[in-house]
């Protein structure tokens, strides 16, 4: 058994926005191999407020006993596909920070047990490291989804990186000060697209299925996508880091030197170079592996 914690932006149920980190933690709560602690909210898909609202929604829609902790962190978000949004400046309020405490407060209580994903902004990361310097030797692994070493392409047009550019302060702590990080990257996500072909595996389990309702979440969010990048699949870039930290045999692991400043992290990029900090950057084996492993979980009864 894993004890995890999951903090994310969870926007699935809301327009125009990604349904991927209320898929993970949907991933999570069916993973007969995980003892999940609590979930913690933060801004990127669009701002806490919403997230933490949806992601309570989506807990008492699974009709399960699971705790969401609110981050920190004044965001708004206007055109997401757009990536027109406003960050505000940081009040420096991080012991106000409910998640970020609940995360010290774990890592405290079974240190180096705990493992970490964090799929959204890192504020929450940023703020923990900011309440115990030492979070990042109490906890035994962490694993992130975001940051790109290239940039992403859906036909002609660029995806801008979104998780690591809206708190790149965050991003660098994440990076830094936090022991045995593995980063599930844009790039590398990209090659494992989910379309009509992976929906048609889900619906042919027939009565065999349930959570039926992320169905519809995901037809719509493919509609959504393919009207903006005018492309067939989806990515299911938070699933896949949830899949990694579960199945890191699914990957292969690629350890990278980086030299990234807040600065580079403003646009989300990894840059490699001499340096102390080494993190792990899976590449993914067998894409129909991925997505076969979230439709056992996620929806076969
Ligand atoms: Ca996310």
């Amino acid at each position: 058994m894993k004890k995890v914690i999951y903090d994310c932006d969870n926007t699935m149920g809301l327009d125009n926005r990604d349904i991927d980190d209320g898929l993970a933690l949907v991933y999570l709560v069916e993973n007969k191999d995980v003892e999940l602690l609590g979930v913690c909210t933060t801004y990127a898909n669009d701002s806490l407020e919403y997230v933490h609202k949806q992601t309570l929604e989506l807990v008492e829609g699974l009709s399960i006993n699971l705790n969401v902790y609110k981050g920190r962190g004044k965001f708004e978000m206007n055109d997401y596909t757009g990536f027109g949004y406003k960050r505000f400046e940081d009040d420096g309020n991080f012991e106000s920070n409910e998640a970020a405490k609940f995360i010290v407060e774990m890592a405290n209580k079974y240190p180096n047990e705990i493992d970490l994903l964090a799929t959204g902004s890192m504020q929450n990361l940023y703020d923990a490291y900011m309440i115990d310097n030492e979070i990042g030797e109490k906890l035994n692994s962490v694993v992130l989804m975001g940051g790109i070493t290239g940039d992403l392409y859906f036909g002609d047009k660029i995806m801008k990186e979104l998780n690591f550019s809206v708190c790149p302060k965050g991003a660098e702590v994440a990076i830094k000060k936090y022991k045995n990080v593995s980063i599930l990257t844009g790039n590398r996500c990209m090659d494992v697209e989910f379309g009509i072909n992976e929906l048609d595996k889900v619906k042919a389990l027939g009565n065999n299925i349930k959570n039926e309702f992320i169905i519809n979440k995901i037809e719509k969010w493919t509609r959504e996508f393919k009207e903006k990048y005018n492309y067939d699949s989806i990515v299911l870039w938070d699933v896949i880091a949830a899949i990694y930290l579960m199945n890191p045999d699914m990957f292969r692991d690629d350890f990278m030197s980086v030299v990234s400043t807040e600065e580079d992290l403003f646009e989300g990029r990894f840059v490699e170079g001499e340096s102390a900090t080494r993190v792990n950057i899976p590449i993914v084996l067998d894409d129909k592996k991925i997505n076969d492993e979230m439709i056992k979980v996620v929806f076969e009864r």
